[in-house]
């Protein structure tokens, strides 16, 4: 079994003006898939090959010999489970569980908006922001370059892309009017609560 670039959820061109055609293509076809084929390159004939892409990241993460396939792993799972994160005409007030869980554990969704922004903007350099389940509390954390909160013990359930190839395109420097779109106008809550369960 080898790794596979996954499909992208919708089309293209359907985060637009959010998310502009060019950068999503680029983004999947390039930066994505670039993963896939790196990462599949360093586990050829090794005893990863095979192994589903969440075991491959439990067992490489934190051994200094092995942060290649790491890096890779982690980012063709970031990736996909990024995708997944956003849809056409999704943002605003969340729905369902996560909006009681948002009022218990986070004092509500301007709290969260804040938070989650916070987290986006202070990530110095590439990396990600995410909010989590952490022993069944909800908690807004953020990791550098590949680093993934699967391989730390918490649930993920949400994330965007901070690294710069993510928004450039559409934003250029102005990393906070990208992460303000995608609360506003991106985030796909049911698939966060698809996460909860
Ligand atoms: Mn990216």
């Amino acid at each position: 079994m080898v790794i596979t670039l996954p499909e992208l959820p919708y089309k293209k061109e359907a985060l637009a003006p959010h998310i502009s055609a060019k950068t999503l293509e680029i983004h999947h076809e390039k930066h994505h898939n670039a993963y896939v084929t790196n990462l599949n390159a360093l586990i050829e004939n090794t005893d990863l090959m095979g192994q589903p892409l969440e075991s491959i990241i439990t067992r490489t993460a934190g051994d200094p010999k092995q942060s290649g396939i790491f890096n890779n792993a982690a980012q063709v799972w970031n990736h996909s489970f990024y995708w997944q994160s956003m849809m056409p005409g999704g943002g605003g007030l969340p729905t369902g569980s996560i909006s009681r869980k948002i009022e218990s554990d986070l004092d509500g969704y301007g709290a969260f908006i804040e938070k989650f922004k916070n987290a986006a903007l202070t990530q110095f350099g590439s990396g990600w922001a995410w909010l989590v389940l952490k022993n069944g509390k909800l908690d807004i954390v953020k990791t550098s370059n590949a680093e993934t909160p699967l391989s730390q013990g918490v649930k993920p359930l949400l994330t965007v892309d901070v690294w710069e190839h993510a928004y450039y395109l559409d934003y250029q420097n102005r990393r906070g009017d990208y992460v303000d779109a995608f609360v506003r106008n991106l985030i796909n809550w049911d698939f966060v609560n698809s996460n909860m369960t």
